[in-house]
């Protein structure tokens, strides 16, 4: 029992996420087996797309075991969580290079690491039931996961909208913005799985011939809103843009940007606009490997775990608490290049 289930059907092979009891948070051996399971399947000529789903009923996945990293940083020396997101940017590198077509079923909550395999995948569909987000702001992280590359690639200023609030988007959202390719109805899905495991070559058009009309997406309607205040690249512009504006909807955002760690929410700015200009996703990886080795270790995450998923009081000390407390030298060191013999690597069976 790793929480992840793979097997072969048709012309598709499958990766089920089937940690239950924790929303399918992505753990080192799930990461480590689906990785496995890839480089078999990547010289198998009976396999020629890859499914990506969840078994049973509460979501796709919530992220990563961040609770067991915690324990590796406070109890132990922390290699274990480094591992783990050495493991987990390894099969975000996979996905995202993978030469036959990938499908990830967003159907459910889909979060921080189910984010980070979502978004490598070639097609990637959403449903009525998904709900899309990068929280990592809320526990002292990052938006990790390849987030750096892909959010850094979506139009309107969006990635850092999403990266700074931890806004939830439903299905429709994730179709309006990109997230998604294929938009779902879950009773469709099986069908489609089936189909695709047929006629793996029609993969695009199988979803495309089962695709359901959204409903409107509410995101849009804030479109100018979001391009406007979250234009600038310092945290500070966009506190004090939200902040002149006496609207709703500025309102709930700046107490979502006010609610976050700031050290999150300034590094996931340098990171993007890095992002932008990156045109090599291994190095996306290995670049944010050196900040998550650094991150996992500051006082930030334990204290945000705990206040999330441990206590549960959702009330977060930050160190620094304040955006003009984060010093450009801090960012400095968190993305400072880790020694030739610690730095992350491609996944080379
Ligand atoms: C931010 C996060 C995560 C989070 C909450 C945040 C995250 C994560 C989980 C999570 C949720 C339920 C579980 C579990 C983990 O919550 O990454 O084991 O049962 O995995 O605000 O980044």
């Amino acid at each position: 029992m790793t929480g992840i289930t793979i097997s072969k059907g048709g012309q598709a092979a499958r990766l089920s996420l089937s940690r239950g009891k924790a929303l399918n948070a992505m753990t080192r051996e799930m990461c480590e087996e689906a990785l496995a399971a890839l480089l078999a399947w990547r010289s198998d000529g009976s396999v020629a797309a890859v499914i990506i789903d969840h078994a049973g009923e509460r979501g796709f996945c919530a992220g990563g075991d961040v609770a067991a990293v915690r324990r590796s940083v406070v109890e132990e020396d922390g290699s274990e969580g480094r591992a783990f997101f050495l493991a987990e940017y390894r099969l975000n590198h996979m996905l995202f290079s993978y030469p036959k077509p990938v499908v990830t079923f967003m159907d459910g909550v889909t979060m921080g690491g189910g984010v980070g395999i979502s978004l490598p995948a070639k097609f990637r569909v959403a449903t009525q039931n998904t709900l899309f987000a990068m929280p990592e702001g809320a526990i002292g992280l990052f938006p990790d996961a390849g987030a750096g590359y892909t959010f850094a690639r979506l139009p309107g200023r969006l990635g850092q909208f999403l990266a700074l609030t931890g806004a939830r988007l439903d299905g429709a959202e994730c179709l309006w913005a990109g997230l998604a390719t294929h938009y779902l109805d879950s009773a469709a899905i099986d069908e489609a799985k089936a189909r695709i495991a047929a006629q793996p070559e029609r993969a695009e058009a199988i979803l495309s011939e089962l695709s359901a009309t959204p409903p409107p997406a509410r995101l849009a309607g804030n479109a100018d809103n979001i391009a406007r205040h979250f234009a600038s690249d310092q945290l500070e512009d966009i506190v004090a843009s939200l902040a002149a504006d006496d609207g709703k909807w500025a309102g709930k955002e700046l107490a979502a940007v006010s609610a976050k760690c700031p050290t999150t929410s300034k590094v996931a700015l340098r990171l993007l606009a890095e992002g932008a200009r990156r045109e090599d996703f291994a190095e996306e990886m290995a670049r944010e490997y050196a900040i998550v080795c650094r991150m996992i270790v500051r006082s930030d995450f334990a204290e945000g775990v705990r206040a999330v998923l441990i206590d549960k009081d959702n009330a977060p000390v930050w160190n620094p608490a304040r955006p003009e407390d984060v010093s450009e030298a801090m960012l400095d060191a968190i993305f400072a290049p880790l020694p030739e013999n610690e730095r992350w690597s491609a996944f080379a069976g």
